[in-house]
């Protein structure tokens, strides 16, 4: 089977829901020398995103993203222990990760997560639905040291939330000491140089890239 077909098929088990048939193209594509990044974001990802399309087309309903989701866990499994092979670099920084309040999307940040931790960062994962206090509290405490916030929102709701951590971080004297990268389906670059964040990735291996310039800087 090409490259082209296992990603093909990366892409269809997902749209499908093809719980183990996902697990099994991802074994495929580490057998075939495929990095985990490209089966990720050439494969997995592409279908996850045909399912949100779909949903908001209301072809399909939650049920079918959820299992679509347990789907891309499954595929993860396979390939997170490769990604966390990938170790360039050693105290780069320490990466404060989380989803912002109100949203429980984790696929996303657990992929940016993982590449910022084999890329050399600290990772102090807060997890999802995390209110602003938190984040402040976080980097109040880890003050002094070389810190990215890497925040995701999936929805434009909890989107919105991200303007209000640049204002709480101002608002304590705390927006010098940290970069602020956001990240997720609807964070543009527009709105990154509206709320005044530092940058914006496409995708989880973009991420580290972008984190490890903006730790240069
Ligand atoms: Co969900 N959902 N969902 N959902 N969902 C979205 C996000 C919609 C866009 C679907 C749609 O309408 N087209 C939509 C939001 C609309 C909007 O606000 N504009 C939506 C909705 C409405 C909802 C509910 C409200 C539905 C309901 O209950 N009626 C509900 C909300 C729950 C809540 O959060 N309070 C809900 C629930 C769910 C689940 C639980 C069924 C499931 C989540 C499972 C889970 O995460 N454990 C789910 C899913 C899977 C999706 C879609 C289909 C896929 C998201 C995903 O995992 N993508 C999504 C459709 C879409 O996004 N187009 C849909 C794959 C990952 C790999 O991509 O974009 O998350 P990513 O992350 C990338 C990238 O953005 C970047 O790197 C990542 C890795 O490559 N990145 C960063 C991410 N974070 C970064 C941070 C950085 O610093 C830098 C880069």
């Amino acid at each position: 089977m090409s490259n082209q077909e296992i990603l093909d098929k990366l892409r269809d088990t997902i749209v499908t829901q093809n719980i183990n048939g996902c697990k099994e193209a991802a074994q495929e594509a580490l057998a075939a020398g495929m990095s985990p990044v490209e089966a990720i974001d050439k494969g997995l990802a592409v279908g996850m995103r045909i399912i949100g399309d779909k949903f908001e087309a209301a072809e399909i309903y939650l049920p079918q993203i959820m299992m679509s989701a347990k789907a891309m866990n499954n595929a993860m499994e396979v390939l997170k222990p490769e990604l966390e092979k990938v170790q360039v670099g050693e105290g780069t920084g320490t990466a404060i990760t989380f989803v912002q309040e109100g949203d429980i999307h984790d696929i996303g940040h657990r992929l940016v997560s993982t590449m910022l931790g084999a890329n050399g960062f600290q990772i102090i994962d807060l997890g999802v639905d995390v209110a602003n206090e938190k984040i402040i509290d976080e980097v109040k405490k880890n003050k002094g040291k070389k810190l990215i916030l890497a925040g995701s929102a999936l929805m434009t709701t909890s989107m919105m939330s991200q303007k209000d951590t640049i204002v709480a971080l101002k608002e304590e004297g705390l927006r010098d000491d940290v970069k602020v990268m956001f990240g997720g389906a609807p964070v543009s670059q527009a709105w990154i140089d509206e709320i005044g964040a530092d940058a914006t990735a496409e995708n989880a291996a973009e991420a580290a890239k972008v984190a490890l310039d903006l730790m240069r800087k």
